[in-house]
C-alpha cells in the first residue's frame, strides 16, 4: 500500500491518499492501494472509515491520472476503469466512509468524494468537475452518481462550466454535509466517526445498503439499461417481430410462436 497510508484504532479506520508528488492523481496503482486498504479494514471489521489527504494538502486529488488516459481510440472510462472500481468499492463497503476533505478536488476525484457516505470539508475547499474542459466523454454511471448526490441544475452547472466550485455552494445544495474551519476539520470528522462506531454496525450496514438501493431505484442503472437493451434486441431479432409486421400488412391476426 505504498500510495496510501492505513491506520486502524477503536473500530475506526483512516485511509490517507499519500502521493503528493503526483497530486494524489487517481492512477491505477493508487486506486489499487486504496481498494486493498478497504479490504484490509473489512477484514478487521471496521465500523467507520475516514478518507483523507495528508494534513496541509493544497490538492486533495487532481482526479484521473491523465497519463493513463488512452490515445488510441479506446473508451477512456469503462466499467473496469480504476475510478469506477473505487466508486463501486465505496458504495458496496459495509461500513460508512467519511470523506474528510482538505485541498481542492478535481475531475474524477469529485465523484470519488461524492460517492462517500458523509462529506466533511474545510471551508476553503473547491470542487471542479472537468471532463468538458479536457474533452473526456464522462460515462453514464459516473453522471448518474453525480445527479444522485445533488440536483441536476447544480450538476449541470458544474459539468458544463467545469470551474472550481466553492464548497459553500455544495453545502447549500446539500451535496456536502458540512464545511468547517480547517482547525476544526479533524475534530469534527473524528467525533462523527466515534459516534458512528458506537452504534450497531449491523444496522448501519443495512441502512447503507437500503439507502443505496432506494437512491438508485428511481433511475435505470446502466447495467439494467443494457440488460433491457439486450432483451429488446432479442425481440426485434425474432421471427415473431417479422410475423407481426407481415400479419399487419396481410390484414390477418398474427401467429406468434414466442421465438
Ligand atoms: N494527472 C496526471 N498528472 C497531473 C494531473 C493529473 N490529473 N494534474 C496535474 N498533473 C501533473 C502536471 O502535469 C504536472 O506535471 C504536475 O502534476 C504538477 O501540476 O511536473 P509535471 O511533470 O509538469 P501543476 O499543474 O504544475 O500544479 P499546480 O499549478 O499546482 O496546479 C494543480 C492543478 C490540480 C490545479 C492542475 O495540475 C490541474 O488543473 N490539473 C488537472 C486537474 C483536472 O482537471 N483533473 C481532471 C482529470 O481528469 C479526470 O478526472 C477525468 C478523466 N474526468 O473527470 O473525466
Amino acid at each position: 500500500m505504498g500510495l496510501v497510508e492505513l491506520a486502524f484504532s477503536d473500530w475506526i479506520g483512516t485511509i490517507t491518499l499519500n502521493n503528493p508528488k503526483k497530486l494524489n492523481a487517481l492512477s491505477e496503482e493508487l486506486i489499487k492501494d486504496f481498494c486493498d486498504a478497504l479490504e484490509e479494514l473489512k477484514r478487521q471489521s471496521v465500523r467507520v472509515v475516514i478518507l483523507r489527504a495528508p494534513a496541509g494538502s493544497k490538492i486533495f486529488s487532481a482526479g484521473h491520472d491523465m497519463r493513463e488516459l488512452p490515445l488510441d481510440g479506446r473508451d477512456p472510462l469503462t466499467y473496469t476503469d480504476p475510478l469506477r472500481l473505487a466508486v463501486r468499492t465505496i458504495e458496496y463497503f459495509p461500513a460508512p466512509i467519511i470523506a474528510m476533505v482538505e485541498g481542492s478536488v478535481w475531475g474524477g476525484a469529485c465523484e470519488l468524494v461524492l460517492s462517500c457516505d458523509i462529506i466533511i470539508a474545510a471551508e476553503d475547499v473547491t470542487f471542479a468537475i472537468t471532463p468538458a474542459k479536457i474533452g473526456v466523454p464522462y460515462n453514464i454511471s459516473g453522471v448518474q452518481n453525480l445527479i444522485i448526490t445533488g440536483g441536476t441544475h447544480i450538476c449541470k452547472e458544474m459539468l458544463f462550466a467545469a470551474q472550481p466550485f466553492p464548497v459553500k455552494r455544495l453545502v447549500d445544495a446539500e451535496i456536502v454535509n458540512r464545511a468547517v474551519p480547517i482547525d476544526q476539520l479533524e475534530t469534527v470528522a473524528q467525533t462523527l466517526a466515534e459516534q458512528i462506531s458506537k452504534n450497531s454496525p449491523l444496522v448501519i450496514s443495512l441502512l447503507k445498503e437500503e439507502i443505496r438501493l432506494l437512491s438508485t431505484s428511481h433511475n435505470l442503472s446502466p447495467e439494467t439499461f443494457e440488460r433491457v437493451q439486450s432483451m429488446r434486441r432479442s425481440v426485434y431479432d425474432s421471427d415473431d417481430y417479422q410475423e407481426g409486421i407481415k400479419a399487419f400488412f396481410e390484414k390477418r391476426p398474427p401467429i406468434f410462436k414466442g421465438k
